[in-house]
C-alpha cells in the first residue's frame, strides 16, 4: 500500500454558528483536507453546502478542499467546484451516465478526480476506471446525512478494494471512507486499507471532545494500527 493516511473534516458537521474558530482549530490540527459534501436534495434526501461556503473556507484557511459531489448529473458542477478551489472532486458512480467523462473533465480542470461508491454498488464498477480516478470513496452509509450508523459489510468492501488495488497494480489510488468514521471503527478500517478518512459528528466534532483532542486520539489510534 503506498497511502500516506490522510485525515479530512467533514464541513458539514462543523458549528457553522462559529465557523471561523473550528476551521482555526482545524488548521492548527494539521487537518489533512476539509471534506466539502455538496447535496443537491436529488441524489441524496438532503440538501447541504454549496460553492460559496468553499470560497468562505478558502479565504479562512488553506487546507485543501476535498469536493464530494453528492448530485445528480455532476458535469453540471466540476467547473464551479474547481474555480471555488477544490483539490479534489469526487463524483458519484450511480450520479452519472457518463463516469470516464466526467472524470476526464474533472483532470482537464486540473483537479483530481475521485469516485464514490454507495454501499450497495459492487467495486467492479471501478475495475475499467482505475486510470481515471486518484481515489475511491467507500461510502459506509448511504449518503445524504451524518450521524448514521456503519453499515458492517463496508468493512469488506475497503478490504476487497485494498485486495483489487494492491492486486491490479494502482495501489497508488488512495481509498476514502465517509460514514461514521469513528474512532471506534477506525482501527478496523486502516487494517482492512483505507487512507483517506472522513470524520464528521462520531469523531472530529464529537460532542464529548474538542477538535484538537479527537485529531489527536485519531492519529494514535493510527500509529497503533499502520506500526503492526
Ligand atoms: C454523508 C456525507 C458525509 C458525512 C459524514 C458525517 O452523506 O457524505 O461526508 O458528512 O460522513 O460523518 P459522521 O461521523 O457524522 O457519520
Ligand atoms: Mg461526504
Amino acid at each position: 500500500m503506498d497511502g500516506v493516511l490522510k485525515i479530512e473534516a467533514s464541513l458539514a458537521c462543523a458549528n457553522f454558528k462559529n465557523l471561523e474558530a473550528d476551521l482555526k482549530q482545524l488548521s492548527a490540527a494539521e487537518v489533512d483536507f476539509l471534506h466539502v459534501d455538496i447535496m443537491d436534495g436529488r441524489f441524496v434526501p438532503n440538501f447541504a453546502l454549496d460553492f460559496s461556503v468553499m470560497q468562505s473556507a478558502k479565504e479562512i484557511t488553506d487546507i485543501p478542499l476535498d469536493c464530494h459531489l453528492m448530485v445528480e448529473d455532476p458535469e453540471r458542477y466540476i467547473e464551479r467546484a474547481a474555480a471555488a478551489g477544490a483539490a479534489y472532486i469526487t463524483i458519484h458512480f450511480e450520479a452519472t451516465r457518463q463516469v470516464h467523462r466526467a472524470l476526464q473533465q474533472i483532470r482537464n480542470a486540473g483537479i483530481k478526480p475521485g469516485i464514490a461508491l454507495n454501499p450497495a454498488t459492487p467495486l467492479a464498477n471501478v475495475t475499467y476506471i482505475l486510470d481515471d480516478v486518484d481515489m475511491v470513496t467507500v461510502m459506509t452509509v448511504d449518503p445524504g446525512f451524518a450521524g448514521q450508523k456503519l453499515i458492517p459489510a463496508m468493512l469488506n468492501k475497503i478490504n476487497d478494494l485494498r485486495t483489487m488495488l494492491e492486486a491490479s497494480g494502482y495501489s497508488r489510488v488512495d481509498i476514502q471512507v465517509d460514514g461514521n468514521v469513528s474512532l471506534e471503527h477506525i482501527p478496523a478500517m486502516v487494517k482492512a486499507g483505507a487512507t483517506n478518512l472522513v470524520g464528521g459528528t462520531s469523531s472530529i466534532f464529537h460532542e464529548g471532545y474538542s477538535i484538537e483532542a479527537a485529531i489527536s486520539k485519531i492519529r494514535t489510534l493510527v500509529s497503533q494500527v499502520r506500526s503492526v
